[in-house]
């Protein structure tokens, strides 16, 4: 079975992806099996983000990698926090801190239009790489509701549900998030590449069955 590293370090993400690729034909080794690496986000751009965490831990480890970069994007607020969503309210900042600075940006805005974006990149040591996205539209709410999930998702009201991201369970969070969607597009990409994968391990053996003088 294929060995992929998960890129992140963020344990409520982990969380969230080993749920999403239950079942994939992949064994997910955590990051923190090997030694510490830290890995500048200094891409303009979720995938640019992504695609540079994945390809550094994958030097770094030897082995496939597999990486998030999302974040939450306002309308309102011209795209922020975009690709700076974890260090909206400062470098080391607490979720609530984040949340806190989001509701006194959006204080009178009428317009509370909002999306989860997640970019999910891939990268083969042998310099292959694939990606897949996912949305999740919603509203920014006027104050946090629920304890689930981690982030914004106290904020993030989803009409349809009538409830916030954080008022869902895990599982019907999974079900219609941009993790969620990005998640099962990779975990497809990852099914291709293991039956590539073991597709060449049989035309290796014809071949050397081939070459067996015995025959
Ligand atoms: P890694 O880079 O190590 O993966 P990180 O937390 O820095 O961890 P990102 O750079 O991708 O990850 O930033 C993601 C931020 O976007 C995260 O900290 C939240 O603030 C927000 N976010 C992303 N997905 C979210 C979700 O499902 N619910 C709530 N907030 C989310």
């Amino acid at each position: 079975m294929m060995k992929i590293v998960y890129a992140t370090g963020n344990a409520d993400k982990v969380r969230e992806i080993k749920e999403i690729l239950k079942g994939c034909p992949a064994e997910l080794v955590p990051m923190s099996e090997f030694p510490p690496l830290e890995v500048v986000e200094d891409r303009g751009t979720f995938s640019g983000n992504a695609g540079k965490k994945a390809y550094e831990v994958s030097a770094h480890t030897g082995l496939p990698a597999l990486a998030d970069d999302s974040g939450l994007v306002v309308e309102a607020l011209d795209g922020a926090p975009g690709i700076y969503s974890s260090r909206y309210a400062g470098d080391k900042a607490a979720y609530a801190d984040n949340v806190r600075k989001l509701l006194f940006k959006m204080r009178g805005k009428r317009n509370r239009k909002a999306a989860f974006v997640c970019v999910s990149v891939l990268y083969l040591p042998g310099g292959e790489i694939f990606t897949a996205r996912g949305k999740l539209e919603g509203v920014i709410s006027k104050e946090p509701s629920g304890e689930g999930g981690f982030g914004y998702d106290p904020v993030f009201y989803i009409a349809k549900k009538r409830k916030t991201l954080a008022e869902l369970g895990d599982e019907e969070k999974n079900a219609i998030s941009h993790r969620g969607e990005a998640f099962r597009k990779m975990a497809e990409i990852i099914r291709k590449l293991a039956s590539r994968d073991s597709l060449s391990v049989t035309e290796e053996s014809g071949a050397a069955r081939q070459e067996d003088p015995a025959q």
